[in-house]
């Protein structure tokens, strides 16, 4: 049986991957772990959890020791628009911790995830269906990270054959946990202002077109990818993959056909709009479907639907 330890548990993607995990492979095989205590107490409290800071190399290896952990999770790092306001902190927490990850995992035979992002692409990357194979010149340290988490990722596969895997995720969209500090980040904001003020107002313009996923669709990515037979994946750590493309006006208009008096309007961002403009308008993930089988579940309807219903509950 896997022990499978999560770094940044109870952050946006690791809320619900936990839990699912925790269903799949048993409570007690999925180690969650977090620098700090602020966050789902069902993640904390359905298993093992632990502290952790991925700075402290010797903490993660006293933590792997501890479970015999065999594959490790990492989602602690910093976002897109924190990392415009803090751009060593971005660096450091991304290129350290994975590092330390993957010393853990080269000395611990560990196999690895990360997630990237469509933070990897830039300004000269093609906007349109861009594709798996293309120029990566971000423009922002958290791209920066990125990419070279996807070069070093690589590299600990070719140079020591740590099984490292991972997916350009795009903005995702969950009822469960906020994200924190992305660029992407109103099209989770809108639900939870639709559902409690009924108004809105948006930090991108209208026509902002960006890629984005809701979570169920990325869990079951991370677990699909983590689970495929190795032979089979030639993009292993930075596969491109999306489940729909819309612009602030299209998440509106599908919200209003269930809320009728919901109203949005936009006071931009220069920072984040600029951000948002660098970033791919639509990416092609053929490669990730023909390698281990890709396909999302949820188009922007159903998903609106399912976001409306789960935080009507909550509210
Ligand atoms: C962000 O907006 O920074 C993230 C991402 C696309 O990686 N959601």
């Amino acid at each position: 049986m896997k022990k499978i330890l999560i770094t940044g548990a109870l952050g946006q993607i690791g809320t619900e991957l936990v839990l699912a995990m925790r269903d799949i492979y048993g409570s007690d095989n999925i180690i969650a772990s977090n620098i700090r205590m602020n966050g789902s107490e069902e993640v904390i409290n359905s298993g093992p959890f632990e502290i952790l800071d991925v700075m402290d190399k010797d903490r993660l290896k006293e933590v792997g020791q501890k479970y015999k952990v065999d594959s490790v999770i990492h989602l602690a790092a910093i976002l897109s628009a924190v990392g415009e306001s803090n751009p060593t902190l971005a660096w450091d927490i991304n290129m350290n911790g994975l590092f330390n990850v993957l010393e853990m995992a080269r000395e611990h035979n560990c196999s690895v995830f990360v997630p990237s992002s469509i933070a990897v692409f830039g300004n000269d990357t093609p906007k349109d269906s861009t594709p798996q194979d293309t120029l990566q010149r971000p423009s922002t340290m958290y791209g920066v990270s990125k990419v070279a988490g996807e070069l070093l990722c690589d590299y600990y596969y070719k140079k020591y054959n740590v099984d490292c895997r991972g997916l350009r995720f795009p903005g995702l969209i969950s009822y469960m946990a906020l994200p924190g500090g992305g660029t992407t980040d109103y099209a989770v904001h809108i639900y939870h202002e639709a559902i409690k003020n009924k108004k809105y107002t948006c930090y991108l313009n209208q026509g902002t077109y960006m890629d984005m996923m809701y979570m169920p669709d990325a869990i079951n990515g991370i677990i699909s990818l983590m689970e495929s037979d190795t032979n089979k994946l030639k993009h292993r750590n930075a596969f491109n993959v999306t489940a729909m493309s819309f612009a602030p006006e299209h998440v509106f208009e599908e919200i209003k056909k269930h809320i009728p008096e919901f109203e949005m309007d936009y006071s931009i961002d220069p920072v984040r709009q600029e951000i948002a403009n660098s970033w791919p308008n639509s990416l092609n993930d053929n490669e990730a479907r023909e390698q281990w089988g890709w396909k999302p579940k949820y188009d922007l309807s159903l998903m609106t639907k399912d976001m409306l219903e789960k935080l009507s509950k909550k509210v």
